[in-house]
Order: structure tokens, then sequence, then C-alpha cells
């Protein structure tokens, strides 16, 4: 099995290649089993309309959430490959920001999101496999952050409600102005912050994915009231 053929897996089941590494001391990946540490990981997520169709076409067969799709897809791709699925919604949290920047070129941007050059803020993560082989990899793909040479930052002053500072991003001030009625532009276009960044725009979500992903981070940590208490993040 090689990294090529890993990959074309991906996306013949809707996810996209997000890069790969072999994993060092402070990595914290989980083992495959007792005595059997993960060699190499590589990481699957979602990047243009690839993840969308897929995931709209099997929710058609049958009520899912994008999370159990996700659970689905990859748990039949590793049990395929001999690995094992990880995902960013399993409790404890795995670091999957701080893979990506083991993995592929992004960056941290100032809304917490991570910046990919070509994808902008328009990307997320699905999952990971694990492999207990240290598989082949190509030298890690380096590039400029995108925020280096972005002088005006428009990402930091778009939000209606001021959730973005240099302290970060507030939480309630978001969870605040989503759960206003009429309902904000938030909900329909997607996050307005993410929507000024001038990087990747031809990524951005399509309507019907925008309005996906702003409900069901509006149902699960705004209306549920539970931003702490551990519902599951279905982005
Ligand atoms: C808890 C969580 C949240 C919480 C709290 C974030 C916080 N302040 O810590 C809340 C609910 C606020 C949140 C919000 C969002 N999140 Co979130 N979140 C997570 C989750 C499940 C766990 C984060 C964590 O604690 N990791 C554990 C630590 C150990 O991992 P780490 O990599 O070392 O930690 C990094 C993060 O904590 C990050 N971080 C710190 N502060 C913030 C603030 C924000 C807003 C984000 C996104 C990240 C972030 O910095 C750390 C170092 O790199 C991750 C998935 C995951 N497993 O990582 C998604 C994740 C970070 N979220 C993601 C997304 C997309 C969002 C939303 C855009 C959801 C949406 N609407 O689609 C929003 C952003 C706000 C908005 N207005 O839309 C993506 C980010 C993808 C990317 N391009 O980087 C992730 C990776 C999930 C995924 N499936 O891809 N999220
Ligand atoms: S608007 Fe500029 S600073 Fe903000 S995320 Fe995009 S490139 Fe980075
Ligand atoms: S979703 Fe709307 S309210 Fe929340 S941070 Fe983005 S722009 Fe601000």
């Amino acid at each position: 099995m090689n990294l090529g053929e890993i990959e074309q897996s991906l996306r013949e089941a809707g996810l996209t290649p997000r890069g790969a590494f072999h994993p060092a001391a402070g990595d914290d990946l989980p083992p495959l089993a007792a005595q059997t540490p993960a060699r190499t990981l590589v990481l699957a997520g979602h990047a243009g309309p690839r993840m969308w169709r897929a995931f709209d076409a099997a929710r058609a067969g049958g009520a899912m959430t994008l999370d159990e799709w996700s659970a689905r897809v990859l748990s039949e791709l590793a049990a395929r490959l001999g690995a094992r699925a990880v995902f960013p919604f399993e409790r404890p949290y795995l670091p999957f920001q701080r893979w990506a920047l083991r993995a592929e070129a992004c960056h941290p941007s100032p809304l917490g999101l991570l910046i990919h050059p070509d994808y902008g803020l328009w990307h997320g993560y699905r999952g990971a496999l694990l492999f207990a082989a240290a598989i082949a990899l190509p030298p890690p793909e380096r590039r400029a952050s995108p925020c280096a040479s972005c002088a005006d930052r428009p990402c930091l002053s778009a939000c209606p409600a001021g959730a973005f500072d240099a302290a970060g991003y507030d939480i309630a001030a978001c969870a605040r102005h989503l759960a206003c009625m009429p309902e904000p532009a938030c909900m329909d276009s997607g996050c307005l912050a993410r929507q000024a960044c001038p990087v990747g725009r031809d990524y951005r979500y399509a309507p019907a994915q925008a309005r996906f992903h702003m409900q069901a981070f509006r149902l699960n940590h705004v209306q549920a009231g539970d931003r702490k208490a551990g519902k599951t993040q279905r982005t």
C-alpha cells in the first residue's frame, strides 16, 4: 500500500487527502493497538465540493449527521486498508489542527481556523488514518502563510457581533448573534469573518453546505446552551 493508493481511496470515498506525516514525540497519536504504535498518519478532510456531494447523496438514503457519515466512510476504509480511523469529534479531543500543521502547508489564522494557501479558510478535517507501517512520504510542502502578507486583515473587522479581537474568538458574542431573530446573514452565507478573507474564494461553501454547517454549529453550541458540556461538533 503506497500513499498514492491511500489518497485515491480517500477521493473515491468523497474525501480530500490532507497530507501525511511520520509521528514524532509530542504529536500525541493514539496507538493502533496495545504495543502497536502508529508510524504514519494520513489526514482526511474536505476542500471543494466533493465531500458535500458524497454526503448529501448518502443522507438522501436515510438521515445521518456529517460525523456519522465520516465515521462510516473512514471506518470502512480503515478496515480495508489495515489502518485505524480516528476522528476530530472523539473525546478526549485529538489535536487535529496540530496534526494538520505537520501534514500540509497550513498556518494558524487570526480566526482560530487554519488557513491553507489554496483553500483559504474553506476546509476542515473529517478524520485520520493511522498505519503501523512507515509509508514512504514526499518531503513536506512548505508555503508561506497568506496572513503574513495580508496588511488589512479584513477577517478581523467583518463580524457583526465583534467576536474577534486581539484576545481571540468570543464564543458567547457569536452565540448571542446567531440566536437572534430574524436570522442573521451568517446563517445563510456562513461566518461573515470567514467570508471576508480574500484567499481561496473558489473553495467557499455552496449555500446549502454553508447553511448546513451553521445550523449544526448553532444547534450544538448555541441553542443547546452547551458549549462546555461535550456536545458533538458537526462541522
Ligand atoms: C472544541 C472545538 C470548537 C469550540 C471551541 C474552540 C476553542 N476556543 O477552543 C467551538 C464550538 C467554539 C468551535 C467553533 C468552531 N469550529 Co471548532 N473545533 C473544536 C474541536 C472539536 C476541538 C478543539 C480542541 O480542543 N482540540 C484539542 C487540542 C489539543 O487540539 P490542537 O490541535 O492542539 O488545538 C488547537 C485548537 O484548540 C485551536 N484553537 C484555539 N482556539 C480556537 C478557536 C477557534 C474558533 C478554532 C476553530 C480553533 C481554535 O488551537 C489549538 C492549537 O492549534 C476541533 C476538532 C479537534 N479535534 O481539534 C474543531 C475544529 C478546530 N473546529 C473547526 C471549525 C471549522 C469550527 C467552526 C468554523 C464551526 C463551523 N461553524 O463550521 C467554528 C468557528 C467559529 C464560527 N464562528 O464559525 C475545525 C477547524 C478547521 C480548520 N480549517 O482549521 C476543526 C478542526 C473541526 C474539523 N472537523 O475540521 N470549535
Ligand atoms: S483576511 Fe487576511 S489575515 Fe484574515 S485569514 Fe484571510 S489572509 Fe489571514
Ligand atoms: S458566525 Fe457570524 S457572529 Fe459568529 S463569528 Fe462568524 S460573523 Fe461573527
